[in-house]
């Protein structure tokens, strides 16, 4: 693959100035966003397996564990679940957003370096240094960039980490963010010891009974309003009935999205008692549902994007009498 053709579409200031930071920072936490997804794992598994060619001391960050698909990542075992910002002279989040994503709360109290690397639409640059870019296909895509820009060398430990995020984020390579380019680094993702079969394995060939059942009961459950939105529910009690966890309902908005002439498609999901988390996904152009998403405080990609709120959702019954 000849690397002088890819299109590094972000400010090469910026990316030069990033390097100077990483050079000189003595102990770097990188942040994977809540509920992290393989993307953000991937990308920081990456960057940190790569910053270690430097020699660099590196933690890796999350509120929450990497999920099950991630488990096989080298070092997704030794993520650190709280952060202590007087430890760190530089710290980087990988696919967050919003700070809101990256979900510690003293995260605002955090004064030094701070290089915001992302692929969000949504993302207000909220980073001492900024390397986003909505229109890639994945923070993975950004990183691989980077890396390539910084003279990294794309180990195989590397290239396994980034594929991870580059297969999720263009959900197989059938989202519409695939282009050449994409598919031209996953090439190169796989000449350099990368496994596709190890991705789809661990992404997509380990639903265990209970997410079988859960989504069984959610997909029978999906409407289509007169606006042509597809629309489906999961609350608590679903969660029970089948001892699932969120985990276990990640990914179901892609098929919700699926129904024939579908404009976009909404899962509102009970995830605590308290909280109502939203999806949304579109496989149409057109529009715009980072947008749809701020309207309610959330935010994301044009295609994929989700809010959250306070509240219950409460079953609503409409009877129609026909004579
Ligand atoms: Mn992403």
């Amino acid at each position: 693959m000849d690397l002088n053709t890819l299109n590094f579409d972000f400010d090469k200031k910026e990316a030069d100035k990033a390097l100077i930071t990483i050079k000189k920072s003595n102990l770097i936490g990188i942040i994977s966003h809540r509920h992290p997804d393989p993307d953000t794992i991937g990308a920081n598994l990456a960057l940190k397996s790569a910053l270690k060619q430097f020699g660099q001391e590196v933690d890796s960050i999350c509120v929450h564990q990497p999920p099950k698909t991630c488990q096989s990542l080298i070092g997704a075992d030794q993520y650190i679940n709280e952060l202590d910002i007087n430890k760190y002279d530089l710290i980087i989040s990988v696919d967050c957003g919003s700070l809101s994503q990256v979900a510690f709360t003293n995260i605002t109290d955090y004064q030094g370096e701070y290089i915001n690397i992302d692929h969000h639409a949504s993302n207000n640059n909220f980073g001492t240094i900024n390397l986003v870019n909505s229109y890639l296909s994945s923070t993975a895509e950004i990183l691989f960039l980077l890396l390539t820009y910084w003279g990294f060398n794309i180990t195989k430990d590397i290239a396994t980490n980034l594929l991870f995020g580059l297969y999720y984020d263009t959900g197989s390579f059938m989202h519409s963010n695939i282009n050449a380019q994409v598919l031209n680094i996953a090439s190169f993702l796989l000449e350099q010891g990368a496994s596709i079969q190890e991705v789809h394995q661990n992404m997509y060939c380990n639903f265990n009974l209970t997410k079988f059942h859960l989504w069984g009961q959610t997909l029978e459950n999906i409407s289509v309003n007169k606006d042509q939105t597809s629309i489906a529910f999961v609350g608590q009690e679903d969660f029970k009935k089948f001892n699932a966890n969120q985990e276990d309902i990640s990914g179901i908005i892609d098929y919700i999205s699926m129904v024939d002439n579908s404009n976009y498609a909404v899962l509102i999901n009970q995830d605590s008692e308290n909280h109502i988390k939203g999806s949304l996904r579109t496989r149409k152009d057109g529009y715009n549902l980072s947008d749809l998403a701020g309207t309610m405080g959330g935010g994301g990609h044009r295609k994929a994007s989700g809010f959250g709120f306070e509240g219950k959702i409460e079953k609503k019954y409409i009877w129609n009498i026909k004579n």
